[in-house]
């Protein structure tokens, strides 16, 4: 598989994560936005993006889940039904409503071009945030999963945009925080993070 990131840490970290937690070999292409070879396969020049033969997946949490449907073993991804909703029903979450505040706040500081910009919206940011990490935090159990009894891309997009959160100087709760550091620690984290391929 050949992944497309960028030099900075990014939510192709997360797809980087997956395969180092599913042992698959893959390339890792560092580029940028503006990179033709990037642009030819995503014309947003958003990574990350997954390359698997004929296959061409952006979106990271589509990427994180293929990653894992394709090695069964891994556990990434649960195969019992009712743990695929619960676990479809985090990634969701993740991706439309834990992480959009912190983006929202991004795009007003510097993702967007300054004529699109309206400070104004970081507080609504920061409430909104708020309100869905406290939905998070209501719903941990008591073991360190999210889904079943061992670790998925759940966990691994849910400590993933936790980190994100603290580097964006959200409030992330001592609970959160105790949940999420055991995943963060995890070796195949630390091999994803390091420079090139
Ligand atoms: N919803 C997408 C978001 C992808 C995205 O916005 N990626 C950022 C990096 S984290 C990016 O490529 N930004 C470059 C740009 O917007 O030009 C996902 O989860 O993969």
């Amino acid at each position: 598989m050949r992944l497309y990131g960028f030099e900075r840490p990014t939510r192709a970290t997360r797809v980087r994560w997956a395969l180092e937690e599913a042992g698959v070999a893959y390339e890792h292409v560092v580029a940028s936005p503006h990179d033709p070879e990037l642009r030819a396969l995503n014309p947003l020049g958003k990574v990350p993006c997954l390359v698997d033969g004929e296959l061409v997946l952006t979106e990271s949490a589509a990427c994180c889940t293929w990653v894992g449907t394709r090695s069964p073993d891994s556990g990434l991804v649960p195969t019992d039904p009712h743990e695929r909703a619960r676990y479809d029903m985090w990634l969701s979450f993740f991706t439309t409503e834990l992480e959009q505040p912190m983006w929202l706040k991004a795009k007003q500081k510097f993702a967007w071009p300054k004529e699109h910009r309206c400070p104004e919206a970081i507080a609504g940011a920061e409430w909104d945030f708020a309100r869905s990490a406290a939905f998070m935090e209501h719903h941990l159990g008591e073991g360190p999963f999210l889904v079943g009894e061992r670790f998925t891309c759940a966990d691994l997009i849910g400590a993933h945009t936790l980190s994100w959160a603290r580097i964006a100087k959200f409030e992330v709760s001592d609970r959160l925080r105790a949940w999420a550091a055991p995943h963060l620690a995890r070796p195949a984290l630390a091999r994803a993070l390091m420079p090139g391929a």
